[in-house]
């Protein structure tokens, strides 16, 4: 099980550097995506809604507002209760997109569409504190612990580093949602690595 350790131990140090690395952004679309910085997704179309309209982000973590519909002007405006706040307000035309990062503490950023606030379509971005991820040397079966994020989790693995293709499955932590464990059982392929990600399930 040596090989398997190491890939253990690989998968840890590559997701270290791209926890520090602020380089270019990488979006995967569409839904939530896994890239560092990491962006997550909120689409608007022809409908008069957020899809998701609750997001929950790291701090350091980007949101994408992309209009994916053919009709209706949008807009994406910080504020509560279709008062603008002045932190961010983009207009969102079919086709267009408009992304912002979270630096801030953690706290909750509600938003709204200006034109369509009044039948309901706002939102809200939660930014919590980063998850710090570890993985511990177990023999046989890599184990990772975290701490952080906003207590609802979601765990994924992928046989390649962005986090993309069919190799990429979502999993629960041991014990549900709000677990902040996981005990992987499934070996790497022979001179392979597997790599884990932990995210902030919303
Ligand atoms: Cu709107």
């Amino acid at each position: 099980m040596r090989t398997f350790k190491l890939a253990c131990w690989i998968a840890c140090h590559l997701m270290l550097s791209f926890c520090v690395s602020v380089g270019a952004v990488v979006a995967v679309e569409p839904g939530v995506d896994i890239a560092v910085p990491r962006v997550a997704v909120s689409q608007v179309g022809d409908a008069l809604l957020f899809q998701p309209a609750s997001l929950v982000v790291e701090q350091g973590d980007w949101v994408l507002w992309k209009h994916v519909g053919t009709s209706l002007t949008h807009t994406t405006t910080s504020g509560a209760a279709c008062a603008a706040s002045g932190l961010w307000s983009a207009t969102l035309g079919p086709g267009t997109q408009f992304m912002r990062q979270f630096q801030e503490a953690p706290q909750g950023f509600p938003f709204f569409c200006m034109p369509h606030c009044s039948f309901g379509m706002t939102g809200q971005v939660k930014v919590t504190s980063p998850i710090s991820l570890q993985v511990a040397d177990d023999p046989g079966a890599p184990n990772l612990s975290w701490a952080g994020g906003g207590g609802i989790y979601r765990v994924y693995r992928s046989d390649a580093p962005g986090f993309t293709g069919g190799g990429t499955v979502s999993l629960a932590p041991d014990g549900g949602n709000a677990g902040t464990s996981f005990t992987d059982t499934t070996d790497p392929p022979a001179g392979g690595a597997l790599f884990y990600l932990v995210m902030n399930k919303f």
